[in-house]
């Protein structure tokens, strides 16, 4: 019995790499570590891009470079959180949906990628109008995935 759990373990190990990537095990120790990794990123991610609302807003005069360095935070942190929603970390205030329906979510994820391009490429236009209308379409993009795989 204990050869057959060694030899069983070792497999385990061995066939680690070929799980999909995302899998909490091999990159989070506990299912709770990917939640507050994925609300963590998420957390900063809105921050920085909440701080550029009332720019677009016209409640506060643009400043190009600092909309840049926010939108640059927003592009980096909108890579990190897809590969915390591994198997097996169901929970935070995430609806099965993530799960069940992995193609819509991963097309949400899909969806809200092109549009912060669009907002880097805005950003990096330096033109208040440009970024409005980028803006306003990242927006959607979090609640449309919001609607459908966050509880409220
Ligand atoms: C934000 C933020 C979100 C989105 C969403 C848009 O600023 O933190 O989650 O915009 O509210 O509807």
């Amino acid at each position: 019995m204990k050869k057959l759990a060694r030899v069983l373990s070792v497999a385990c190990v061995a066939a680690a790499p070929l799980l999909a990537p995302g899998t909490a095990a091999a990159q989070f120790a506990k299912p709770e570590d990917a939640i507050k990794y994925r609300q963590s990123v998420l957390t900063v991610m809105a921050n920085h891009f909440g701080r550029i609302a009332p720019v677009v807003r016209g409640q506060q005069p643009y400043d190009p470079e600092q909309v840049k360095a926010d939108v640059e935070i927003v592009a980096m942190m909108s890579k990190l959180p897809w590969s915390a929603f591994g198997q097996g970390t169901e929970g935070g205030a995430a609806r099965p949906a993530v799960w069940s329906e992995g193609a819509k979510f991963k097309q949400a994820q899909e969806r809200l990628q092109g549009d912060i391009a669009k907002l880097v490429a805005a950003a990096q236009s330096g033109d208040l109008a440009q970024v409005r209308t980028a803006y306003g379409a990242v927006g959607a993009s979090c609640k449309a995935c919001h609607d459908n795989f966050r509880n409220r």
